[in-house]
């Protein structure tokens, strides 16, 4: 920790101000990373600027951002080549889930998903990517420890939150460190503040999806498979919500959340049963080989999305991924059943 701190003090040396980057459609652990990294700059005597691509879709993450007060703003306010230092959090490099342009080459990259493009990754000056961890926001919770930095309330409460979600409430791929970050964090965090943010009021909207997206489920039974559909949406954070919602399901171990936006299609993954597959692995098997398609995650959790479709290509590439992932699994169509 030590050296990789005075690397990165090093790198920002004379620098005035930083670019901090989220993940396309941040998530909580994407923001709370982004947001303890500003804080850790700041304590150096340097600025940053906090910005994300896409949206921010979930009513959580809404009220996250404004109930923390984090200065988060969308990219499209800025121009990333007037940043001399340009860092990426929770995300990597031309993995299709971030809105750098594809000829800027970040300075900085913390992250916990695998690492890809080792070619692009080598560019990087500055690299730490600890798949082995939970959460991005773990990572950013100790480099503010091991410099001493005060954590304020306000984003031991965003740090806590972003591990817990990430994680859900560290049941899923936490290591060690997350558990004793979150200890740590506790007698800081907001407890009325990240019950606000944990359950926020929802549109109707969601409750229209849901009732969309279930009526719309088919089920493999003996193979313990879901495939939900969730039509056209207003926020790509909702397959999330729907595959999280449906992994739940007594005897399910795969659950393939689909839905499209404008000319896009997403999708979430899945699974209970890593180490047999990869969430991750299956994610990227599904989009091998189709243009404009970018995928990636943990174990258990991963999702993707296929960009500037038409209409038609739409529709046959909806059926591509589902006839991926069904042949995968060996799921067989006749067997195929509605689940509700
Ligand atoms: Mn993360």
């Amino acid at each position: 920790m030590r050296e990789r701190l005075e690397a990165l003090s090093h790198l920002l040396m004379n620098k005035r101000k930083v670019l901090i980057v989220t993940h396309t459609n941040p998530d909580p652990d994407s923001i709370a990373s982004a947001y303890a990294m500003r804080h850790l700059f700041a304590s150096w005597g340097i600025n940053s600027v906090l910005v994300y691509g896409g949206i921010i879709g979930r009513a959580e993450n809404k009220v996250m951002i404004n109930r923390l007060r984090i200065p988060l703003r969308s990219i499209q306010t800025v121009n990333p080549f007037n940043f001399k230092i340009i860092s990426l959090v929770d995300a990597q490099p031309s993995s299709g889930n971030n809105p750098l342009p594809p000829s800027l080459v970040p300075s900085i990259v913390v992250d916990h998903h695998p690492a890809r493009k080792t070619s692009l990754l080598k560019k990087v000056p500055f690299v730490d990517i600890r798949p082995g961890y939970g959460s991005t926001s773990s990572i950013m919770a100790e480099y503010l420890m091991e410099s001493d930095v005060d954590i304020n309330r306000r984003l031991a409460t965003a740090l806590y939150y972003g591990i817990k979600s990430d994680t859900r409430d560290l049941g899923r791929s936490a290591n060690e460190v997350d558990i004793k970050i979150s200890a740590e964090l506790y007698p800081k965090v907001l407890v009325k503040t990240l019950s606000q943010i944990e359950y926020p009021r929802l549109p109707r909207e969601y409750f229209r999806i849901l009732q969309k997206a279930l009526s719309r489920t088919t089920w493999y039974p003996t193979r313990g498979v879901l495939i939900s559909e969730l039509g056209v949406i207003g926020d790509p954070d909702m397959v999330a919500v729907v595959a999280d919602f449906l992994i739940r399901v007594e005897g399910i171990k795969w659950v393939l959340a689909l839905a499209q936006r404008d000319h896009e299609i997403f999708f979430s993954l899945r699974t209970t049963d890593y180490p047999k597959r990869s969430a991750d692995r299956l994610a990227r098997a599904l989009i091998k080989g189709i243009e404009g398609g970018s995928a990636g995650g943990h174990d258990t959790t991963a999702g993707g999305r296929i960009g500037l479709l038409s209409l038609q290509e739409m529709d046959e590439l909806r059926e591509k991924l589902r006839d991926r992932f069904t042949n995968v699994l060996g799921c067989n169509a006749a067997k195929e059943v509605p689940f509700i």
